[in-house]
């Protein structure tokens, strides 16, 4: 491909239709190595190139480095299939190895063209949009962390080969401290050959984590717009414009692309998308995508962008000057988890938007398990990522979280930078961020005291001794270990647990199922738990509860193992 060539390319965003890139295919023969029937499921491995692993990475793989032609294994994101029976015992080790290593099939991906080209799934639409021919230009961060060769590569030029190249300030890979050798030693090069002049490597000193990797490389950014991306995707034609139009029509707007799935078996890819929009369960901060039924869907144009709560996290673009202001990410924040959420939150609290737009479609490779060391353990690294997260951003409704981790919040650093930023910013309230953008998030009521009910005479604690809802109610000696001894106080006088409330049945202290009718109680400065505007009070007689006219015993005093500070 000459310059000229390329250059027409450029102005074709939808990058193989070019003529330039047609006329490369065209010059290409058919290998025999792509003994590839196309549609049909088996790939013939004959010809292997797949030889030996001693052999550089790079020319182990050489042959992806071109245009394949059509019928190439997953040419237009056509899937590949691998008999793996059919494959020669040294073939099935590698199959095997290299599955292990990624959480993914990395054989199939090596047989694939880096430059192998998507069909345009975007919405007919979207085709008839215009851009503006000045947008402003954007710097791309990708970070990894011992990625595979040709699904790095294929993520490169995936945006190379379907971007507008003007449109590209940089691409800035950060490699997060990777130990395999190719990464190390050949990427640069490659890149210096094969990068169109638009690519950098930039490395941690140490292993950092995506957040910080990310940061680096938003040290080293110079464009005008932030474009973050995993190392594992593919880019549809037209996917960038989109992006950037909207951001540079406003700002404070974060705009994601739709996701689509690339399959972790067959890497097949095309059309097949994730989730409309984004939310997260409270109780555990995962998030979660929302679909939206075919009617809601419709209230949305076919290529207009629509609001989502949150975003998932690894793909979007925001305004560099902006994401300066708005405080970059938290950078006490390890390995992976949260900052997605961390950064939804603030963008909506702090006054900016978060939005998905239909024209813009990325794929990203999904796995079921994360392949590569976390240091310490899964647990505590999400925990830590996500009580930073609460504890700055979630006022009240951070209780939700903790009482589910018991109050074992772990070592979460320091965090006043971070709500020295929100009072800078001058954010609203979570209850704000809740009520407008998930108003039906169910949410259990606002705790003003949880944990034990000890009774003050005998050290008896209230258990539910695993009953179900529907019964009567016991006090036994105190454990300390929450479990069925667990409960809440809540802002409308109820309590409860789960979805069980405890209420006085005619002076019985009955456990049901939480209803409108449920008794609202008072917990007094004299630590009674009154019936409210009633002189009955919570009273333990051995091991025995029940409902009786309030006399100021101790049998009749109540201590909760915490007060919940707003
Ligand atoms: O220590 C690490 N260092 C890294 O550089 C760990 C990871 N990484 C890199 C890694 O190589 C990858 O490029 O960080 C990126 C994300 O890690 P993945 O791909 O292992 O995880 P993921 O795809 O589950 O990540 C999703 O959630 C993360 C939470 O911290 C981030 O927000 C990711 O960006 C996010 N990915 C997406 O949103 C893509 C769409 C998937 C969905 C849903
Ligand atoms: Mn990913």
């Amino acid at each position: 491909v000459n310059r000229n060539s390329e250059s027409q390319q450029i102005q074709n965003s939808s990058g193989f239709k070019s003529p330039a890139i047609a006329r490369d295919h065209e010059k290409q023969p058919i290998n025999s190595k792509y003994l590839v029937q196309r549609n049909s499921s088996i790939v013939k491995e004959k010809n292997t190139t797949l030889v030996s692993v001693k052999v550089s990475e790079r020319d182990r793989l050489r042959h992806l480095e071109k245009l394949a032609p059509p019928d190439a294994p997953g040419e237009f994101g056509n899937p590949v299939q691998i008999d793996r029976r059919k494959l020669s015992p040294e073939q099935q080790k590698r199959y095997d190895e290299l599955f292990k290593r990624n959480s993914f099939n990395q054989y199939a991906s090596d047989m694939i063209s880096v430059h192998r080209r998507l069909p345009d799934i975007r919405n007919p639409s979207c085709k008839q949009e215009t851009y503006p021919e000045n947008l402003p230009s954007t710097s791309i961060i990708i970070c990894f962390h011992n990625e595979a060769w040709s699904v790095l590569l294929r993520t490169v030029h995936s945006i190379l080969n379907r971007s507008p190249l003007h449109l590209i300030h940089e691409i800035l890979l950060v490699d997060d401290f990777s130990d395999l050798e190719f990464l190390k030693t050949e990427l640069d090069e490659y890149l210096a050959e094969n990068g169109k002049g638009k690519v950098r490597v930039v490395r941690t000193p140490k292993r950092e984590g995506l957040i910080r990797a990310r940061l680096l490389g938003y040290g080293e950014a110079t464009g005008e717009i932030l474009t973050f991306l995993d190392s594992h995707i593919e880019c549809f034609p037209g996917w960038l414009e989109p992006l950037l139009a909207r951001v540079a029509e406003n700002h404070t707007r974060v705009v994601a692309p739709v996701i689509d799935m690339i399959s972790d078996r067959s890497l097949a890819c095309g059309g097949n998308e994730i989730g409309n929009l984004g939310t997260f369960e409270i109780a555990n901060m995962g998030f979660n995508w929302l679909t939206l039924n075919k009617t809601e869907k419709a209230k949305h144009g076919q290529s207009e962008p629509w609001k989502t709560p949150t975003i998932a996290g690894g793909l979007f673009s925001m305004n560099r000057a902006y994401f300066t202001k708005m405080g970059t990410y938290d950078h006490g924040m390890d390995i992976w988890g949260g900052e997605n959420l961390e950064i939804s939150f603030r963008v909506w609290m702090c006054g900016g938007s978060l939005e998905i737009h239909p024209c813009s479609h990325v794929a990203h490779l999904f796995r079921s398990m994360s392949p590569y060391k976390w240091g310490k353990s899964f647990r505590d690294i999400l925990r830590k990522n996500a009580v930073r997260t609460a504890e700055v951003w979630m006022d009240e409704y951070k209780h939700i979280y903790y009482e589910r981790l018991n109050y074992d919040l772990g070592d979460f650093g320091d965090v006043t930078d971070r709500k020295d930023l929100r009072n800078r910013l001058g954010c609203k309230s979570f209850g704000w961020y809740l009520k407008t953008m998930l108003p039906d998030m169910k949410l259990p009521e606002t705790a003003l005291y949880s944990g034990e009910v000890r009774n003050m005479e005998k050290g008896m604690c209230l258990d539910t001794m695993g009953t179900t809802a529907g019964n009567k109610f016991q006090a036994i000696p105190c454990h300390h270990q929450g479990g069925n001894q667990f409960f809440r106080f809540t802002v409308n006088g109820h309590i409860e647990r789960d979805s069980a409330c405890l209420t006085d049945q005619d002076g019985s202290l009955l456990y049901v199922l939480c209803k409108r009718n449920v008794t609202k109680w008072e917990y007094t400065q004299e630590k009674e738990i009154r019936v409210q505007n009633t002189d009955k009070c919570l009273t333990l007689s051995s091991r025995t509860l029940s409902v009786l006219p309030c006399n100021n015993g101790l049998n009749q005093k109540w201590t909760w193992t915490r007060k919940i500070n707003k």
